[in-house]
């Protein structure tokens, strides 16, 4: 078989990709997208309040989060600006409690863009949530972390969706959990199990690492050059999620919302000296955003 040609994502060709962002009198926060983020558990608020906070430094106009009523008061704490609504939990603290859709579905009718999994952990409550979430919704949606090791127990699911822009975030051993692989196969064969993913799943895959590939359903395949092991710090993953959404939000293709989100976010990371912390890769993102004016 012949590998599928790469190609290069390129400053150039982010600049003209990203959304422009409005300006004048009638620019307000209802233009720039409002994202709903489906993350946390308990031991797990960071995650959640890293991809919600990343979203607007990402240009995100209003971000709501909901995560398991008891993390409320810790995740308020850490994030003045996102607007927290708790839904029912498990005993154990994670979503998926008694009428926790029913909660969630009156956010979901004001966003344009879902973020769903970091955080979230995927024991069985868990999947039955992420299932009746998805089955649903059509908004634009991206999956990360814990929602891929839901996915990877419901393996139908994702088949019976279609029709939206999906992006799905694995790191190598999310996507050997995805295909059943070893991380180490996943790595001896990047390109090729991506790509099986997007397929598999009909679905923009982005497989993160040294050298991110995006590939989409139809085989085309994407890398970027740009980042560094800076990036390589724990929560960095869940800034990620958080970008991606934020471009989903207003209005990219989630082909173009993961090329873009993979650059953008590893342009804001190579900057920073090993030992940034995922919240100052965060931080970094409207700087790095004048880079790509
Ligand atoms: P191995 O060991 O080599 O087989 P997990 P997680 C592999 C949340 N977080 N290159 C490697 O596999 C997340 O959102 C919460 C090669 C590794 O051992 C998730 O919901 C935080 N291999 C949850 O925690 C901050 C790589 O995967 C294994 C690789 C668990 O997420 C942290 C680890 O993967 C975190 O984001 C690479 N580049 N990257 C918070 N503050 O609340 C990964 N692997 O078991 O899925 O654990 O990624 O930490
Ligand atoms: P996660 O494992 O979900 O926290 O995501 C880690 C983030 O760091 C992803 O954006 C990866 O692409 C990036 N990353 C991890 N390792 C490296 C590396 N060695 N070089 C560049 N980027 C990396
Ligand atoms: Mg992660």
């Amino acid at each position: 078989l012949t590998p599928p040609t790469q190609e290069l994502t390129t400053i150039g060709w982010v600049r003209a990709t990203l959304p422009k962002r409005q300006q004048g009198r009638d620019a307000n926060k209802g233009a720039f997208g409002t994202v709903l983020v489906v993350a946390g558990a308990r031991g797990m608020a960071g995650a959640a309040v890293l991809t919600a906070t990343a979203a607007l430094r990402a240009g995100a106009g209003l971000v709501y989060l909901a995560v398991p009523e008891s993390l409320v008061a810790t995740v308020a704490a850490l994030s003045a600006e996102v607007v927290v609504r708790p839904l029912p939990e498990t005993p154990d603290g994670t979503h998926g409690g008694e009428g926790a859709l029913e909660t969630l579905l009156p956010l979901v009718a004001r966003a344009d863009a879902i973020a769903l999994g970091p955080g979230l952990t995927a024991g069985a409550a868990v999947q039955d949530f992420v299932e009746a979430l998805l089955t649903h919704t059509n908004l634009p949606l991206v999956i990360d972390a814990d929602g891929l090791n839901c996915i990877a127990q419901r393996a139908a699911l994702l088949s019976r969706l279609s029709g939206r822009e999906r992006v799905l975030t694995p790191h190598p051993g999310e996507l050997g959990r995805l295909l059943g692989l070893p991380t180490r196969a996943v790595q001896a064969s990047r390109t090729e199990v991506v790509g099986r993913v997007a397929q598999n799943f009909g679905s923009v895959t982005l497989l993160k690492g040294a050298r991110t590939l995006v590939a989409s359903p139809a085989g085309q395949l994407y890398y970027n050059r740009e980042g560094s092991v800076s990036l390589a710090t724990a929560g960095s993953g869940d800034v990620l999620t958080g970008v991606i959404a934020a471009l989903l939000a207003q209005g990219l293709t989630a082909e173009n919302a993961a090329r873009c989100g993979a650059y953008w976010h590893a342009l804001a990371g190579e900057s920073l000296p090993v030992g940034s912390l995922a919240g100052e890769i965060r931080d970094a993102l409207p700087a790095a955003r004048l880079r790509l004016e």
